[in-house]
Formats: C-alpha cells, structure tokens, sequence
C-alpha cells in the first residue's frame, strides 16, 4: 500500500508495509509482525529517536565489532526486512560475517532472507542449509543451529531484535554480544554486554557510520570507549527515560483525577 508523504505518521507506517511485504515473501513471521508491535510501543515511549545512551551504545558497539577477532552479525526475519542494506554496509565497514540465525526456521525462509541479503550486496551468507551445522548445546529451540564458520566460533556477535535464551548462552561461551532492543526491560537487552535500545532502522546505519568514523582512528580510543562504557548504567538511563516520559505525559492528561476515580471504584 503507497502511504501518503504527508502523513503524520509516515516513516513509521512504512516501515509496517517493508514488514508485510516480506511477511507475504516468506521473509518476516507472523510472530516477526507481533514482536515489531511491541517493538513500536518501546519506541514512543522512547520519543522515537536515538537517544544519547542509545548513541553510546552504538559507539561501544562499534568498537567492539572494530576490536573484535571475528565479528558476526546474526540476521533474522524482522533484520532482513527492514535493514538488509545497512547490515551489508556495517558488515563491509567492520569486516564482520553475516549469518542468517531464525527462531522460527526452515528452508523457504532461509532461501528468501539469503535473497534478500544478496540483493542487499552481501556475498557470503552463513548460516543456510547444511551450513548451520553446529549447535549451541544450551539451547533447544532452532536458534540453536550456527554455522561452524560463523557465530560458533565469533568472539562478537550482534544480534538485532533477539531473544533472551540464545543471547545468554551467546555470553556464556564467553562471547561479546551486542543487543539492539527497542525494550530495555527484555531478557536479551538485560542480559546483553552491549545493549543499543534504539529502532534497528536508525540503529543500523548509525553503527555503520560509528565504525566508519573509528576505523579512523587509533585502536586505542575504540579500547577506552570499551573501557569507560557501563551497559547497567547505560540501560537504567533508558528505563529512567521511559518513566520520566510517562510521568510527564500522566501529568499533561491531568492523570491524578483518573487516578482518583480508579480508587473511588
Ligand atoms: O525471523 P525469526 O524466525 O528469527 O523471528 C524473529 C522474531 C522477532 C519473531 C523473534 O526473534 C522473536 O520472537 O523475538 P521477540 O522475543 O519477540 O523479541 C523481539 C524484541 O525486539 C522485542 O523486545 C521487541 O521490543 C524488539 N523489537 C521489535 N521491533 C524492533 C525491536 N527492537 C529494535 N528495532 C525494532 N524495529
């Protein structure tokens, strides 16, 4: 569906239409549509921007990926969809692999989403087929399958849009993992080493332009951003973010009053 330019909500209802139009390709699940709906209720309570510990975040996470021995960027439905370009880009910029990892897998959707990764640019995909041979003992959904050549042996891994159980068994294996989830309160984004609370959509090419801007740089300095960055502190100010927010709005809608009469009740 063309959605008009002026409306108010445009951006965000395009990006609804990039997910059902490769939800009806086979790419995105229906569980993919669901997740992005929650996703969209962090991201106005977050005021649908990149916030500042969010930029942090994605300097960290930047860093990492630079400093890192073998960097993997782990795709799944909802990442292909919406960011194949940009995940191609950042995987360019911080010679990072690119690995197609689902919770809901099968072959139709591996075949679709390393389409897409292709067009995208991308010219090496782990993770299909026969590929995804090795396994993470910890886990027992189908996310446990990787690729031998890819997030198994990687000692940085960036898993957009996860879930909780694999990025704790990721940690576990003494990986670094890198979150982004629009939900600071989640499994994945708590459990992360880095979690980057933000939309994947602006997240992505901001990654690419913290790295191409580090790359730059002396080793150093992505050392010391490493160093100085604290995730706990950072996801507190997100969640400190989001309270602020509603506190304020409770108070613009004259709230205290409904408040009241809920107790009248
Ligand atoms: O393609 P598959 O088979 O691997 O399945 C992908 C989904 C997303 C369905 C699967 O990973 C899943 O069920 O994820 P969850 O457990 O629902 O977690 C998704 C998290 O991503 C939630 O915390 C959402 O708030 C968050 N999220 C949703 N959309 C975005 C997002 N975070 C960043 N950017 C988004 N656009």
């Amino acid at each position: 569906m063309r959605i008009p330019s002026d409306h108010p909500r445009a951006e965000s209802l395009e990006t609804r239409e990039k997910l059902i139009e490769q939800y009806a390709k086979g790419v995105v699940t229906q569980a993919g549509l669901i997740a992005h709906g929650r996703g969209e209720a962090f991201d106005y309570l977050l005021g649908e921007k990149t916030t500042s510990s969010a930029l942090k975040a994605i300097e960290a996470g930047a860093a990492a990926m630079l400093l890192a021995e073998k960097p993997v960027i782990s795709v799944n439905g909802n990442v292909a969809a919406l960011v194949a370009e940009d995940i191609v880009k950042l995987s360019q910029v911080t010679e990072a692999k690119v690995e197609v990892n689902l919770f809901y897998r099968s072959p139709d959707r591996e075949r679709a989403i390393g389409k897409l990764l292709e067009r995208a640019g991308a010219r090496e995909i782990l993770g299909i087929g026969k590929n995804a041979s090795a396994r993470i003992k910890e886990l027992s959904s189908e996310r446990r399958r990787v690729d031998p050549a890819g997030i198994y042996v990687a000692d940085v891994v960036l898993v957009p849009l996860e879930d909780g159980d694999r990025t704790q068994a990721l940690v576990k294996m003494g990986k670094k993992v890198i979150a982004v989830d629009l939900n600071p309160l989640s499994r994945t984004a708590q459990k992360a080493s880095i979690t980057i609370v933000d939309n994947i959509v602006r997240a992505a090419p901001k990654l690419t332009e913290a790295a191409e801007k580090l790359k730059r740089e002396d080793r150093k300095k992505c050392q010391r951003i490493l160093t100085d960055f604290n995730n706990r502190k950072n996801l507190d100010e997100s969640i400190n973010l989001i309270s602020q927010k509603l506190s304020k709005l409770a108070k613009k809608q004259k709230g205290f009053t409904l408040g009241r009469k809920r107790l009248e009740l």
